[in-house]
């Protein structure tokens, strides 16, 4: 330690190598950074007159919020807590004084309060151009909503499907109504049973919080891509997303394995230079709503505004329909099409 002290100490920048040395370490860990930050959305398009509906206005959904304020759209927001997301949006109108955005309340831990909010909009617009189903929550403990399902799986998963179905006439009378909907990179750790897709009632006693976040992940994203062949003859389109590890949003903070302070401690700066911020993790979503390019494209899956593979023999296979049909019939519809 003293050595390396009396070497920083003495060190003349034109006579040692110590300035080379840091510079070199200073770059190479902002590389890193930058690299894992993934890239900016490319299109810069506005979107002016364009109605869109997100779930969430904290963390991820707030920066595609202000987003898609500045480049025009009127923003619904859905969100369990009016006043804090109310708080959060006088941010974005002191930053952005043209941005059109309202508050509406949505829990989708309740079937009945979804399809008052879907009610509430249908009255309101005759169109939505952009859903972004974007809510979610993480690790949480075994918990039964009052329809009676895990709790991961109604909010990731069922209820979006539901509001995607409810919102669907007035995404059908946009010109280019499009779905995204946000998964995770932890689809890949999750299982879908062809003989119960939905897990129904497997959970007790072997519960587990992270295979419930990545069962309710790949059901988005299975659904999704067999909802774009249900949608072929329309002109709304389905994508799903990831946006990669975020941090700074509730999503790892609030989640139980983040409360021991050590963890903190240690994951803090692993974090700072291996995750993304949450206006990075917003960048596919915005790609997804605004890029022109894309009007055509859907049941695809995006990572970084990037096209990524999936597993087509489980995406395309029997096993999507099959979550499908279960689905319809948990949520007792007798077609997406209502
Ligand atoms: N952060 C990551 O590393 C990461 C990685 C992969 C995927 N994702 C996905 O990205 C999306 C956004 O995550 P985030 O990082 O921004 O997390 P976040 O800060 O926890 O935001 C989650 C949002 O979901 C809303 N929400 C939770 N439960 C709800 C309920 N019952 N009813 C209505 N809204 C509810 C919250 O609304 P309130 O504001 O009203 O509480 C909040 O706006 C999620 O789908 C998440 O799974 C995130
Ligand atoms: C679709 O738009 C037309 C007018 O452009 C309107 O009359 C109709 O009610 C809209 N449909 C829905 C489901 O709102
Ligand atoms: C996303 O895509 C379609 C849109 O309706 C739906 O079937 C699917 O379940 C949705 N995803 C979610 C969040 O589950
Ligand atoms: C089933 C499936 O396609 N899983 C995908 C989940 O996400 C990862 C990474 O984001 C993909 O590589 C998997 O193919």
């Amino acid at each position: 330690m003293d050595e390396i002290q009396s070497h920083l100490s003495n060190a003349d920048p034109f006579q040692s190598w110590w300035p080379f040395i840091i510079a070199i370490g200073v770059g190479v860990v902002m590389t890193i950074k930058n690299f894992m930050g993934g890239q900016n959305s490319p299109s810069t398009n506005q979107i002016n007159g364009q109605i869109v509906v997100i779930t969430g206005g904290s963390g991820i959904g707030f920066e595609i919020t202000k987003e898609l304020c500045s480049r025009g759209a009127h923003v619904i927001v859905a969100t369990k807590d009016i006043k804090k997301c109310q708080e959060k949006l006088e941010i974005i109108k002191r930053q952005i004084p043209s941005a059109s955005v309202e508050v509406r309340h949505i829990d989708l831990k309740s079937f009945d309060c979804l399809k008052r909010f879907a009610k509430s909009v249908i009255k309101d617009f005759e169109k939505v151009d952009i859903l972004i189903n974007n809510a979610g929550i993480i690790f949480n403990p075994f918990d039964k909503t009052v329809d009676g399902f895990e709790s991961h799986l109604q909010v990731n998963y069922l209820s979006h499907f539901l509001l995607s179905s409810l919102l669907l006439p007035l995404l059908k009378n946009a010109t280019n109504g499009r779905i995204i909907n946000v998964s995770a990179h932890a689809n890949a750790s999750g299982k879908v049973n062809i003989d119960d897709p939905l897990n129904i009632g497997q959970w007790a006693p072997a519960f587990h919080h992270r295979d419930a976040f990545a069962h309710s992940k790949l059901c988005v994203l299975l659904a999704s891509i067999h909802l774009a062949t249900v949608l072929k003859d329309t002109h709304v389109t389905v994508n799903t997303c990831t946006p990669g590890l975020v941090r700074g949003t509730d999503h790892l903070s609030k989640s139980p394995i983040m409360n021991a302070m050590c963890a903190k401690v240690i994951t803090y700066p692993w974090m700072w230079l291996l995750m993304k911020s949450p206006t990075q993790g917003a960048q596919t979503a915005i790609y997804l709503a605004t890029e022109p390019n894309l009007k055509t494209v859907s049941g695809q899956y995006f990572n970084d505004c990037e096209k990524a593979e999936i597993n087509k023999d489980l995406c395309d296979g029997e096993l999507a329909g099959v979550l499908f049909s279960r689905t319809l019939s948990a949520l007792k519809m007798d077609s997406f099409h209502q």
